[in-house]
């Protein structure tokens, strides 16, 4: 009887669990033509956890036409793709240590797949994060964008100047009024 209860809680508890944590799946494939088949990737704001697969999709080898899938923030796109060329090859172009960055796959060739996770928690809204691929020379082709949707309205946290629109000032005429003639 206490196995019994035991099982069932056991199986309840694994449900609970499996529904907190909601994986989402993202896909990408690269080629011999040195792209990415996707400009935009979502993540809506229920994921906890996403996987992303990266697919080559080509058939030259890892030597001749690798790639990856690096994740970072836009703005530290090139930052990372320069640390990780001179990391080298060894180091699948990544930078050890490198916090910029925060999911990553290694370096696959034609005919390969790999995978990466990461946790969706460590996306904000609002921010906006690049993929790519830094073997060197493939960033500046091999990049896209991935943002967290739906979670709130999206304000630009980076607004560099809240110009007001400088437009002309309407001052119009002043409306003569003829003054009344005296009775
Ligand atoms: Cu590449």
């Amino acid at each position: 009887m206490n196995r019994f209860y035991t099982a069932v809680f056991g199986a309840l508890t694994f449900a609970a669990m499996t529904a907190q944590a909601e994986d989402c799946h993202l896909s990408v494939e690269a080629n011999d033509l040195m792209q990415f088949n996707q400009k935009t990737l979502e993540v809506p704001p229920s994921c906890t956890d996403v996987e992303l697969t990266l697919s080559h999709v080509g058939k030259q080898p890892a030597q001749v036409m690798g790639h990856n899938w690096v994740l970072a923030r836009a703005a530290d796109l090139t930052g990372v793709a320069i640390a990780g060329q001179n990391a080298g090859r060894g180091h699948n172009y990544q930078a050890p240590g490198d916090k910029r960055i925060l999911a990553a796959t290694q370096i696959i060739g034609g005919g390969e797949s790999t995978k990466v996770r990461f946790e969706a928690a460590a996306l904000r809204s609002g921010e906006t994060y690049a993929f790519f691929c830094t073997t060197p020379g493939h960033s500046a082709i091999m990049r896209g964008n991935l943002i967290l949707v739906g979670a709130r309205d999206t304000e630009v946290a980076t607004s560099k100047s809240a110009k007001r629109p400088s437009g002309e000032k309407g001052t119009l005429p002043a409306a003569t009024v003829a003054a009344g003639a005296s009775g």
